[in-house]
């Protein structure tokens, strides 16, 4: 099965805490504050990578998250940064979030993007050291990272595109020729949703993706049959493979219908490279004529999807078809960027921090509804008995 939507849950890493510490030197018998800062927590990046087909993969992995920053140290010492986490995906994925917004397009091998940023770590009680407070006995904890739900949509990036009117056996070709099994029925309209096969090459050197779209009809550019909607997923293919029924009636005449709305659509279709399979070759008594000349069409073949005839010089044709596209090259200091990124707004500097003390914390600033205040305590490591200073009161933490 060929999987294109998977969701999963992205928690980029928690800053580091600052650290609470007091100089010990001989001869000094009470030195200053230097508890350093803690580190950033690590971001959750999203990388393009050419090797993966499919978001199969995350079936399983349901999530991911980054790794926290270290906890800042004595002697002013930072804490380390912690570790990003990289999550592969296909080449052509969209990152959609809650809303439903398309926040990233990966459509180049290579591109990448940081979806989850790292919270920022803590200040140690170094830098709370004023002249009139000369003892903080205090330190901010790490932020939290970001955390969010994302949706994954493979746009299907496939080498050969089937085209043509319902009923014509594209889906019986995508059966023959790949790993594919699709739907097949004596109805126009039977495919409904874009199949995507792979086809390999004989002695598996190589591999093609050929994606099989519901039928065209006259008027499909405008939306008519299954409309527009399948026309796009025709739009990343390299080759169309415009199959005809050469069985019933003229194959020149439906190659027009089908040429027309590809031409009306646009989007690059009308000037596609396409090979013209004539299919149900089984059902004529001899091989059908196809007279139409036309640049684009750069081969012509003649197959039985049902008997199987012609099906190997067809695979073999496509393979030639579809050369190998040249890695594209990847400049080593310029990182390749993603097609578009909508950034989501930060939240405002928060109002308020989380301070830890001797005993327990402290709450800075203008505090925050109680859940959402207790939901950062306990993301800070509050424990049972923990002192809580907020607005002036001292509570227990429960
Ligand atoms: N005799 C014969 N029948 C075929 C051949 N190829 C396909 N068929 C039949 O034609 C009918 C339509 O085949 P499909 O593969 O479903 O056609 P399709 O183009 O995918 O149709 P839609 O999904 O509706 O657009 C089915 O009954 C197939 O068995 C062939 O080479 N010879
Ligand atoms: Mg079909």
């Amino acid at each position: 099965m060929f999987d294109d939507r998977a969701r999963i849950h992205v928690v980029a890493g928690r800053g580091g805490d600052g650290s609470i510490h007091f100089r010990r030197e001989k001869h000094v018998p009470k030195g200053g504050p230097d508890g350093g800062d803690g580190g950033k927590g690590g971001d959750v990046v999203v990388v393009a990578d050419p090797a993966l087909r499919d978001l199969s993969e995350f079936r399983r992995r349901r999530g991911v998250a980054a790794e926290k920053g270290e906890p800042g140290g004595a002697s002013r010492r930072h804490g380390a940064s912690g570790d990003d986490a990289g999550l592969r995906v296909p080449v052509g994925t969209q990152l959609v979030d809650a809303d439903g917004r398309i926040v990233a397009d990966l459509a180049h091998p290579g591109a990448r993007v940081v979806i989850a940023r790292g919270g920022e770590g803590g200040r140690g009680n170094a830098r709370y050291a004023t002249s009139t407070r000369q003892v903080p006995r205090f330190a901010e904890t790490g932020l939290p990272g970001d955390e969010l739900d994302l949706e994954l949509r493979l746009k299907l990036l496939a080498d050969a595109a089937l085209a043509g009117l319902p009923n014509a056996g594209k889906s019986s070709l995508l059966a023959r020729i790949s790993n594919a099994r699709p739907k097949v029925a004596d109805y126009p309209f039977t495919t409904l949703a874009p199949v995507l096969g792979t086809v390999d090459a004989p002695g598996a050197t190589r591999q093609l993706t050929v994606v099989d779209v519901p039928g065209l009809i006259e008027g499909a550019s405008e939306g008519a049959g299954l409309g527009h909607e399948f026309l796009a997923h025709l739009e990343r293919a390299r080759l169309l493979l415009h199959v005809i029924d050469a069985s019933e009636g003229d194959a020149e005449e439906r190659w027009r219908t089908i040429d027309a709305e590809l031409a009306a659509y646009g989007g690059g279709l009308e000037q596609r490279p396409q090979a013209v399979v004539l299919n149900k070759l089984d059902l004529l008594p001899e091989p059908p004529v196809f007279g139409i000349e036309d640049e684009r069409i750069v081969r012509v073949f003649r197959v039985s999807a049902a008997t199987g005839a012609g099906i190997d010089e067809l695979k073999r044709g496509l393979f030639e078809l579809c050369a190998p596209t040249e890695p594209e090259e990847l400049v080593p200091d310029e990182e390749p960027l993603v097609d578009f990124l909508v950034y989501r707004p930060q939240p405002a500097r928060r109002a308020w921090r989380i301070l830890r003390t001797d005993r327990g914390f402290r709450v800075a600033g203008r505090a925050p509804e109680p859940e959402e205040l207790e939901a950062a305590l306990k993301a800070a490591g509050a424990h049972k008995g923990d002192e809580v200073e907020v607005g002036g009161e001292t509570l227990e933490w429960e």
